[in-house]
């Protein structure tokens, strides 16, 4: 067993810091107060491989692995938890098709993705339909080689700017889980409306909105897998995006006490530097140790997918210690930090409130702990 990060992983890790560094940071709080996304970020994310790391070279993608991914995902995230999400959901998008399209689909879908030059989001979740995802309302009919689909999506990140939209709809109700198709939407389809972004507490520079299909066709070559496969198709994208997440949690929780511990040594009250206080080194001691415990658990979880293995519970288990993590320490952050740390000023406040949606999104805490619980057979 080795813990260390190979060479390759540690210069993967130094790029995408020094990316972080360079084109994210001058820009990351101005996004969040305008609750806009930077399309040249977007480009650049794009131009420089970041949106397509574990994909293959064949379809134009970096092919690295899912640790890379990952150490991605942190890098970024410690500067900006939204930038990550938009990371994130773009992958959850390519790995529907990578995992389950056809030939033709990934040379005419993935490839365009993964290459940089289109950007995708994920709609499975709907205004009923959250947690419960095979309660899908939404609908596709097929009439000779079209579907005709019908429903509305909500919280659908990166929709406002996304140009394929993988998408989950109701071919056979009757048959429940087993009912649900995936498809290929393409923007501007007759019937596709964006609305606009949903306004939120955290990761406010991300693109998130409702989605509609009215009469929405497409062809029945953008249906991806079987008809009934979209369940499957939707948790196996899921259990990978789970892993991103715990990334994503880890580099909001690193960031944050990266700013609190430079504060803390600036500091001075009483006459003396925070840092000096035994009660904030051991405040400090005991977050660091507990970022370090969520990473060890993502890249388990990243190294069992890259192997081959079984690695459903696995992401569960760091997402779900990563999130509540991130919660406490970026809160201990704000904490060690008194007044400043409250302040717009100080990229802790906003940490804090980005790390309260990796609690939620691509899977709650609690369905973490369904998924945990059904790998252990304790029902
Ligand atoms: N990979 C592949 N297939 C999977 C799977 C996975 N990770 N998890 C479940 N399946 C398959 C099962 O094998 C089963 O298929 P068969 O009946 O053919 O054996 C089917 O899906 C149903 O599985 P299960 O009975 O475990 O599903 P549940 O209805 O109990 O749902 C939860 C399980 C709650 C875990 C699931 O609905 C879920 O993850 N919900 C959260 C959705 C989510 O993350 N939403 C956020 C969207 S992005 S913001």
């Amino acid at each position: 067993m080795d813990f260390k990060l190979s060479k390759q992983h540690l210069l993967q890790q130094k790029l995408y810091r020094d990316f972080a560094e360079a084109e994210i940071r001058p820009i990351a709080q101005e996004m969040d107060e305008t609750e806009t996304f930077s399309m040249d970020l977007l480009g650049k994310l794009h131009k420089y491989g970041l949106m397509g790391i574990p994909f293959s070279r064949a379809y134009g993608g970096s092919g690295g692995d899912y640790l890379g991914f990952s150490l991605c995902m942190e890098e970024v995230s410690k500067i900006d938890g939204a930038t990550g999400l938009t990371m994130s959901v773009h992958s959850l998008a390519c790995s529907c098709i990578d995992n389950f399209g056809t030939e033709e689909q990934k040379q005419r879908f993935l490839r365009p993705l993964v290459d940089g030059s289109k950007t995708g989001c994920f709609g499975l979740t709907e205004p009923n339909a959250g947690s419960d995802a095979a309660g899908q309302q939404s609908k596709a009919v097929l009439y000779h080689d079209k579907y005709t689909i019908n429903g509305t999506k909500i919280f659908t990140t990166n929709s406002g700017f996304a140009d394929t939209f993988v998408m989950f709809a109701m071919t056979d109700k009757s048959k429940g889980i087993r009912g649900i198709s995936a498809f290929l939407v393409e923007k501007g389809a007759p019937g596709l409306a964006v609305g606009p972004n949903i306004r939120r507490m955290g990761v406010r520079a991300s693109s998130n909105c409702e989605v509609s299909y009215e009469n929405v066709e497409v062809p029945a070559s953008n249906r991806l897998g079987k008809e009934g496969d979209g369940f499957k198709i939707a948790m196996k994208a899921l259990d990978g995006g789970r892993i991103g997440i715990a990334a994503q949690a880890v580099g909001l929780a690193q960031g944050a006490l990266n700013e609190a511990v430079k504060y803390a040594k600036e500091r001075k009250q009483f006459g003396k530097r925070i840092s000096s206080f035994q009660s904030s080194q051991f405040k400090i001691a005991d977050l660091q140790t507990r970022i370090d415990a969520a990473r060890l658990m993502t890249h388990r979880a990243a190294a069992a997918r890259d192997n081959g293995e079984n690695y459903s519970s696995h992401a569960a288990m760091a997402k779900l210690f990563a999130s509540r993590m991130a919660n406490d320490v970026c809160r201990e952050c704000v904490q060690l930090m008194g007044g400043y740390g409250y302040c717009r000023e100080y990229p802790v406040e906003r940490a804090l409130r980005d790390a309260k949606i990796t609690e939620i999104y691509e899977g709650t805490s609690e369905v973490m702990q369904m998924v945990i619980a059904g790998a252990m057979k304790v029902f």
